[in-house]
C-alpha cells in the first residue's frame, strides 16, 4: 500500500459561524479562528477543513455560495483568512476549503444572469426545463423539503435545486462551467491552501432523462437520485488533471448516496480523482421507517456490518474516511453513546472504536471534549434550513405528529452539532461577548475546553493521546482490519494487522458489564490506551460500561 501523508493525518472540521466570535456580533470568524490554533496545536491535528468561508446569503450557513472569492462579510476579510491561513502553516497545519460547486446560491452572478432570458450567454449554467402538464419536470424532491424545481417566471421554465431553492444546481455538462470552476479551484490553490473537502460532489452529473423516481413520505421522491451520474468520474478526472495535481492537496468528497463499487473510482488509489470519500451508510443505521426523522437507536450489529464492509470492502485498492460527526449530525455520544452518566467514557469509547480503524480521521469541533446534542424547546430555537422546512412540511401533510417531530428534531437535527463551541463556563461558554446566532446548549458550565485542558483524564486529553498513539504505530494507519465477534450487540471488536504487529480494539457499546474471552495471544499483551484508569488483562475479561481497551500483542 502506497504511503501518504493524506493517510496518516489527522483532520478537524470547524463550522466558522459557531467556532469562535472575536468581534461580539454573536457569530464566529476567521479571526477567531486564528485566535485559537493553539489549541489546535495542543489537540495535535494536522489539518483544518473549514466548513464555507465564501460571500453568502447564508440560506443554508454558507452552503450557498454567491462569490467564491470573496469572504462572508459576517465572517470578516480577505486579509483576516490570509492571516489565518499563514498562521496554521506557521504551526504545521494544513487548511482545506469546502468546495460547494453542485450549486451555487441563486444571488451569485450567474444565476442572476442565467434567469434572464433563454439566450443569456449564461443560461446553460444551470438546469433549466419545461413543465409537464403544467407540473414540474419530475418528482424529485429537494432534500429541504417540497420539489427540487422551482418556477421562474420570467422565462416560464424550471430550474432544479436539490436543496433549497436559493441553491440551484450548477450543469456540469457544460465545459465553460467546469472551466469556471476549475479556474477558482487554483485560485485558492495558488493562495496556498491545501486542498478541498468537496460537498455533495457525487451529485454533480446529472442523467441525460431526468425519470421519475420512486416517491418518499413526502411525495417527492429521493434529493439524490442524481448520485453516481454518467459523467461524474470523468469530470473528476479532468478536475484532477487540471487542478489537483498542481500542488500536494489532500481531497475528500462527501458522496451522497455511494456504495462501495462507486467510492472504489472516486478513491481510487492511482490518484486519478480523490483521496477519499464520506460514505453515509453508517449515518443511515439508525434511520426509522419514514427515513432519517426517527428516535430509533442503531443496533450495533448494522454498525459493525457497515463498517466492517467499508474497511474490508476498500482495503488496499481505496482510502476510507473515518467519521461519527459532523455539521450535518447529531452528536455521537447522545446518538451512538450515553450522554448522561457514562458521557465522558462513551465519548473515549466511540473515539478510540473509530479512529483505531483504517482511514483518515475526522474529528468535528466539540467532539473532543465529549459536546453533547442540544435540549431545544420549540421550534424557534432552531436555525437550520433542513429542520425547519422538514417540521413544516411533515406535521403540516400529517406525517408526524408536532410532538414527535420535536422529538426527531432533538435527536437528529443539524442543529445539534451548530450550537456554539464550548470555551469555558464564562457566559455564552466563552463563545462570544454578544448574543450568540443561536442558543448555547445550557450543559456549557460542566461540558467546556477551559476545564478539560487541565484535566488529565479529560475527553481531550484522551484525544490527544489517541491522535499521538497513531502516530507511533503505523499498524493503526496501514494494517489490515478484522472483525471478532460479529454477532456480539455489545461489544465491537477488531484487529489490526501489520506483518508482525497485531492490535486488538474491544469497545463495549453496553452500560452494563460485559464478559469476554480474550484471544490467547492479547493475554499478556501490553495496553495501549484504555478509558479507564486501572484497565487489567486477564484471559477472562470483564469490560465494565462503555469500556474500550486498545492491546498490543508481544
Ligand atoms: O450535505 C449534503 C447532504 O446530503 C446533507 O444535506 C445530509 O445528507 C443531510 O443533511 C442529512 O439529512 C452537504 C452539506 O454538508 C450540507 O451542510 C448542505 O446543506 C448540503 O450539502 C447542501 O450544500
Ligand atoms: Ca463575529
Amino acid at each position: 500500500m502506497k504511503k501518504r501523508w493524506w493517510k496518516e493525518c489527522v483532520v478537524y472540521q470547524i463550522y466558522p459561524r459557531s467556532f469562535c466570535d472575536s468581534n461580539g456580533d454573536g457569530i464566529g470568524d476567521i479571526r477567531g479562528i486564528t485566535s485559537k490554533l493553539d489549541y489546535l496545536k495542543e489537540l495535535g491535528i494536522d489539518v483544518i477543513w473549514l466548513s464555507p468561508v465564501y460571500q453568502s446569503p447564508n440560506d443554508d450557513n454558507g452552503y450557498d455560495i454567491s462569490d467564491y472569492q470573496a469572504i462572508m462579510d459576517e465572517f470578516g476579510t480577505m486579509e483576516d483568512f490570509d492571516e489565518m491561513l499563514s498562521a496554521a502553516h506557521e504551526r504545521g497545519i494544513r487548511i482545506v476549503m469546502d468546495l460547494v460547486v453542485n450549486h451555487t446560491s441563486d444571488e451569485h452572478a450567474w444565476f442572476v444572469e442565467s434567469r434572464k432570458s433563454l439566450d443569456n450567454p449564461y443560461r446553460d449554467y444551470y438546469i433549466w426545463r419545461s413543465g409537464k402538464e403544467g407540473k414540474e419536470p419530475n418528482n424529485w424532491g429537494s432534500c429541504f423539503s417540497g420539489s427540487a424545481w422551482e418556477y421562474d417566471a420570467a422565462t416560464e421554465m424550471y430550474y432544479l435545486h436539490l436543496f433549497s431553492r436559493k441553491q440551484p444546481d450548477l450543469n456540469w455538462d457544460n465545459p465553460v462551467v467546469r472551466e469556471e470552476v476549475f479556474r477558482m479551484m487554483n485560485w485558492w490553490i495558488d493562495k496556498g491552501v491545501d486542498g478541498f473537502r468537496m460537498d455533495v460532489i457525487s451529485l454533480i452529473s446529472k442523467p441525460a432523462e431526468f425519470a421519475d423516481g420512486v416517491p418518499g413520505v413526502n411525495g417527492y421522491s429521493g434529493f439524490d437520485e442524481a448520485a453516481n451520474g454518467p459523467h461524474v468520474h470523468e469530470y473528476l478526472q479532468e478536475m484532477r488533471a487540471k487542478v489537483l495535481n498542481r500542488a500536494d492537496t489532500i481531497t475528500v468528497g462527501e458522496c451522497s448516496g455511494v456504495t462501495i463499487e462507486e467510492a472504489k473510482k472516486y478513491a481510487r488509489s492511482d490518484e486519478k480523482e480523490l483521496n477519499m470519500v464520506f460514505q453515509f451508510e453508517h449515518m443511515d443505521v439508525d434511520a426509522g421507517e419514514k427515513g432519517k426523522w426517527s428516535d430509533r437507536k442503531a443496533d450495533l450489529r448494522d454498525l459493525k456490518e457497515v463498517m466492517t464492509r467499508w474497511q474490508k470492502g476498500l482495503e488496499d485498492v481505496a482510502w476510507n474516511s473515518l467519521f461519527w460527526e459532523n455539521h450535518d449530525q447529531p452528536r455521537s455520544v447522545s446518538r451512538f453513546g450515553d450522554d448522561g452518566a457514562y458521557r465522558e467514557t462513551s465519548a473515549k469509547m466511540l473515539a478510540t472504536c473509530l479512529y483505531m480503524m483504517q482511514g483518515t480521521p475526522y474529528i468535528y469541533q466539540g467532539q473532543e471534549l465529549g459536546m453533547t446534542n442540544v435540549p431545544f424547546v420549540r421550534i424557534e430555537d432552531f436555525r437550520d434550513i433542513e429542520s425547519i422546512n422538514a417540521y413544516r412540511e411533515l406535521t403540516e401533510s400529517g406525517v408526524f405528529s408536532e410532538e414527535e417531530m420535536m422529538r426527531y428534531l432533538r435527536y437528529k437535527s443539524r442543529d445539534n452539532a451548530r450550537t456554539p463551541f464550548q470555551w469555558s463556563d464564562e457566559e455564552n461558554a466563552g463563545f462570544t461577548t454578544g448574543t450568540p446566532w443561536i442558543m448555547v446548549n445550557p450543559n456549557y458550565r460542566e461540558i467546556n475546553a477551559k476545564e478539560q485542558l487541565f484535566r488529565e483524564d479529560s475527553v481531550f486529553h484522551y484525544f490527544r493521546k489517541l491522535i499521538r498513539l497513531r502516530r507511533e504505530n503505523e499498524v493503526i494507519v496501514y494494517g489490515a482490519y478484522d472483525l471478532l465477534l460479529p454477532e456480539s450487540e455489545e461489544l465491537y471488536a477488531y484487529t489490526r494487522t501489520l506483518g508482525e504487529e497485531k492490535l486488538l480494539i474491544v469497545c463495549n457499546f453496553a452500560g452494563r458489564e460485559v464478559s469476554l474471552d480474550m484471544p490467547e495471544e492479547f493475554c499478556d499483551g501490553d495496553i495501549l490506551i484504555g478509558n479507564y484508569a486501572d484497565a487489567a488483562v486477564k484471559g477472562h475479561m470483564t469490560l465494565r460500561p462503555y469500556e474500550a481497551v486498545v492491546l498490543k500483542k508481544i
